[in-house]
């Protein structure tokens, strides 16, 4: 059979040519007006970005590859005995838009058994972190650290032609997603398990030995693999993939960009609401002392936190403007495996007490819950109290996604990003007319 590299390389001779005649013919052709009510609002939805990985609809949620998430999780390889697709599958279908085979996708997997020996330098980098360091300024710092073995940037000062820029792009974006869950769990010991780490099993797969490194059960296996693939990727223009691609523009290498994407995810209006939904409960756990809510305490709860000028987090989101389907299917997961779960039931109280309230409110665009409602109460049901972590998780699965993107950026070319800034003075102008 042909190897992922190879299919990678006739694909991208295969659609060179695309963006080529796009740039070359049809430069002028307008796409899209700017408002300055969308220069001053963050950009929203001026289409300024291209990325075939995955495409959002406002209404159905995230496609990768053409593909709507239930159709992913239907169509990937299974991971033998756990019921959850392959993430090395996922990883597969991102980078080639193929559906993979078993062996397509243990193909993957082999290849990321061979390089996920980490450095000695990130375990000592790890110890030597300052105490109450945030697991994701560990995480952010550890991916930069590993910088120094850029195989791009080797290639890059040897004088390699730029048509060959995605290859080292490649070996480095394989190199460094095979070490992530080696990252993650010996900061998760690190940090809340006095050290005592898990050795990886070379025999798993990239989800069950992440479960296995974490020293947790099934179906955690599962639940890993579930996590990694609903937070692959959000199309390009999210805080975490925009960054990831303005960085990788510059031509800085996958350690550089992706640290750089962490850090983008580590703010609470992105990945980390994951971890503010569980801070915000367990504070509404403790005013209730233990129980479970009544819906008029509940609705109390998010109108104070409303009031005092807060926002309501895993609700709300820049592009969608109904429930993510990445909601929905750990809600599935949910109603499955822990319906008995009393914070999953809180949870599941505010899917139906949130979105009449901030409709109320009248200022979020998009009511309904995102995926940052749901992740954090599963790993919380299943042993991962510290939700602090819980954004090194999604950190994880990003990395997947951001990685396809980086290689296919270098692939085709895609220039230096440098958007054109103006002044409040110049804004007045043209709101003048002038
Ligand atoms: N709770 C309270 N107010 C909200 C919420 C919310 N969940 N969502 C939006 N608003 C407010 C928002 O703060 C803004 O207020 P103001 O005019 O005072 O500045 C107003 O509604 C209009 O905002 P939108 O245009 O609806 O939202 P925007 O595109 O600016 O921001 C989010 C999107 C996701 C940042 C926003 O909905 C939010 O803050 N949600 C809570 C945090 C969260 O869950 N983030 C995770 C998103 C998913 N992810 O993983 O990245
Ligand atoms: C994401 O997954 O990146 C978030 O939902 C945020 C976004 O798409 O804007």
């Amino acid at each position: 059979a042909k190897r992922l590299k190879d299919t990678l390389y006739e694909k991208i001779m295969d659609w060179r040519p695309r963006t080529e005649r796009l740039m070359k013919e049809y430069g002028n052709v307008v796409v899209d007006q700017v408002t300055i009510g969308q220069i001053l609002g963050g950009m929203r939805g001026i289409k300024s970005l291209v990325s075939d990985i995955s495409y959002l609809d406002p209404q159905e949620g995230i496609r990768y590859r053409g593909y709507t998430l239930p159709e992913v999780f239907e169509k990937l390889p299974k991971a033998k005995g756990g019921n959850m697709p392959l993430v090395e599958g996922l990883f597969y279908l991102l980078l080639t838009g193929d559906m993979p085979t078993e062996e397509q996708a243990a193909e993957v997997a082999d290849e990321f058994n061979k390089r996920r020996i980490l450095p000695r330098f990130i375990y000592e980098l790890i110890d030597a972190m300052p105490c109450c360091s945030h697991p994701m300024t560990i995480f952010s710092t550890a991916i930069l650290t590993l910088h120094r073995e850029s195989f791009f940037t080797k290639k890059y000062h040897a004088g390699i032609s730029k048509l060959d820029y995605w290859d080292p792009t490649y070996e480095d974006s394989l190199n460094l997603l095979a070490k992530l869950p080696e990252i993650a769990t010996y900061t998760y010991a690190k940090l809340y398990r006095d050290g005592k780490r898990i050795q990886s099993n070379p025999n798993l797969d990239f989800g069950g030995n992440f479960a296995h490194m974490m020293g947790i059960g099934k179906p955690y296996d599962d639940v890993s693999r579930m996590h990694f693939i609903v937070h692959a990727d959000h199309e390009a223009g999210n805080v975490s993939a925009h960054t990831g691609h303005l960085v990788a523009s510059s031509l800085s290498d996958v350690y550089l960009s992706i640290s750089a994407m962490v850090n983008g995810l580590a703010g609470p209006l992105h990945g980390l609401a994951n971890q503010e939904v569980l801070r915000w409960l367990q504070d509404l756990m403790d005013k209730m002392n233990g129980e479970v809510p009544t819906e008029d305490e509940l609705k109390q709860f998010v109108w104070n936190t409303l009031n005092s000028g807060q926002v309501i987090p895993g609700f709300g989101h820049a592009v969608l403007r109904k429930t993510d389907p990445r909601y929905m299917l750990q809600r599935e997961f949910s109603l499955k495996n822990m319906p008995e779960d009393p914070l999953f039931k809180v949870v599941d109280m505010l899917y139906n007490v949130v979105p009449p309230i901030l409709l109320e409110q009248g200022k979020a665009k998009n009511p309904w819950p995102n995926v940052d409602a749901q992740s954090g109460v599963i790993q919380w049901h299943y042993g991962i109290k510290e939700y602090d972590f819980y954004t090194v998780l999604f950190g994880i699965g990003r990395s997947i996604g951001i990685c396809a993107n980086i290689i296919w950026d270098r692939a085709l070319g895609y220039p230096l990003e440098r958007p054109k800034s103006l002044t409040t003075a110049i804004l007045e102008d043209f709101a003048a007319g002038k």
